[in-house]
Parts: C-alpha cells; sequence; structure tokens
C-alpha cells in the first residue's frame, strides 16, 4: 500500500520510522511518503494561509499549493483523506475500507481549514473522504492522520506478524476487549482471576466473554449489539 501525507510539520511524521509502521515500511509492505505543502508555495515567504473571505477569525488554506501538489501526488486510484472534525466519523470498519486501497493520500489541514474548492475539485475527479477521529478539536489534520495510518496499516496483510491478534480486539467483535493477566500470578496482594489458571478453556473463554459483554455495557452501552440489551 502507498500512503503520502501532505503537511506543513512533515517532523510530525518522522515517528513513522518506528515500531510495526516502520518495520513494514523497511520490509516494503508500506510506501509512505511525507511531502511539505511549502514545497508547493512560489512566493519568498512560502505562503499557504490566507483570510476568510466572508470574514470570521483565524486564517484558510489557500487552494493553489494544494491543487499543485494534489496533481503531482494522487495517482488514478487514490483515495484522498482530509481530517477534518466536520468529517464522517473515523470506525474501524472505515479503518477496513481503507485498508483495501492501493493508494491513501492525506491531506492534512492546519489553522481553520482549507478552501471547500479543493475538497470539491478533487471530489470531481476522484474519491474523497472528510474523516473525522471524534468529537473535539485538535490544532490541525497530522495527528488524527498519524491514527488512521496506524489503525489503517496494521490491517495491510503482513504488517502485523499474528492475523490472529486482530481478530479478537475491541470493535473488531463488537466488544470492547476483556481484561487481560499475565506473570506474576500475584501483584501487590492483587490475584489473576483464578478462571485464568485453571487450564480449562471453555470457562476461559466463557469469563472473556461475559467480561467484554459487562464492560460494554457499563462504558460503551452504544455499542452492544441488540441481542445483549435484555434487561437494560
Ligand atoms: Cl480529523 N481534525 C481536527 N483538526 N480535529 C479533529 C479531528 C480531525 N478529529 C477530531 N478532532
Amino acid at each position: 500500500m502507498r500512503i503520502d501525507i501532505v503537511t506543513i510539520f512533515p517532523a510530525f511524521f518522522d515517528v513513522l520510522d518506528v515500531s510495526l509502521i516502520g518495520k513494514a515500511r523497511d520490509r516494503g509492505l508500506l510506501d509512505l511518503r511525507v511531502h511539505d505543502l511549502r514545497d508547493a508555495t512560489h512566493d519568498r515567504h512560502r505562503t499557504v494561509d490566507d483570510t476568510p473571505y466572508g470574514g470570521g477569525a483565524g486564517m484558510v488554506m489557500k487552494p493553489e499549493p494544494w491543487g499543485e501538489m494534489l496533481d503531482d501526488v494522487l495517482g488514478d486510484d487514490a483515495v484522498l483523506i482530509v481530517p477534518s472534525p466536520a468529517g464522517e466519523r473515523f470506525t474501524q470498519a472505515v479503518a477496513r475500507e481503507l485498508a483495501d486501497e492501493r493508494q491513501l493520500v492525506f491531506a492534512c489541514g492546519r489553522y481553520e481549514g482549507i478552501d471547500q474548492r479543493v475538497i470539491d475539485h478533487y471530489a470531481e475527479r476522484g474519491r474523497v473522504r472528510l474523516v473525522s477521529l471524534g468529537d473535539y478539536v485538535l490544532n490541525g489534520g497530522e495527528v488524527a492522520a498519524m491514527a488512521m495510518i496506524e489503525a489503517v496499516a496494521r490491517l495491510v496483510p503482513g504488517v502485523v506478524g499474528n492475523p490472529e491478534s486482530l481478530v479478537e480486539e475491541s470493535h473488531e467483535i463488537g466488544l470492547l476487549e476483556y481484561p487481560i493477566y499475565t506473570k506474576p500470578a500475584v501483584w501487590r496482594g492483587l490475584e489473576v482471576p483464578p478462571v485464568l489458571l485453571s487450564g480449562n478453556h471453555g470457562a476461559v473463554d466463557a469469563w472473556r466473554r461475559e467480561q467484554s459483554i459487562e464492560r460494554t455495557r457499563r462504558v460503551r452501552p452504544d455499542l452492544l449489539p441488540d441481542e445483549l440489551r435484555a434487561g437494560e
């Protein structure tokens, strides 16, 4: 999979050299490229923003540098992703859809956002998705893009060593994950739930499922499947 990121802060993405994503890049599973939007400016100050038409607070990202950069970077079958608090909610289902694509291009806006015509222009020529991480405000799209890239990249075949570790996770089974434990069996007086030491795999599975349901009911009742809602 190819991932391109356009940003005025390329340094944000230096951390993609490390961890699982870094390894996937080294192994050729991910072709990840970061582009400095200011390289597509032509004035002495490398200007990327201007005041909003109609007035109001803050600055808006000018369309011309985006046009020049995206014309260069967007391949024929690319999906242009614009991180924005005004976008559709990013979920595991969206991550799965994006993991099947050949090229993702993340357009990271700063200030109040990008001139709407950039989005409209590329929506006429290809696929564009405005995507939000959740209902809170970040200073720009970079941190959101990073979260999305990590969620998508780990679904690309080969990136996560043991594919089985993908299937039981929170949001893949529709319930939150159950609590997990490792050695020692007692730590600071706190015991590991005895069923996990029993060697009875059926009992362990039943306990974990019950814990998942209980945890989901408590902290994310909105996720609870209908068949588990009885008794609410
Ligand atoms: Cl994708 N961008 C910004 N700037 N803020 C956000 C967001 C995205 N998702 C949640 N808050």
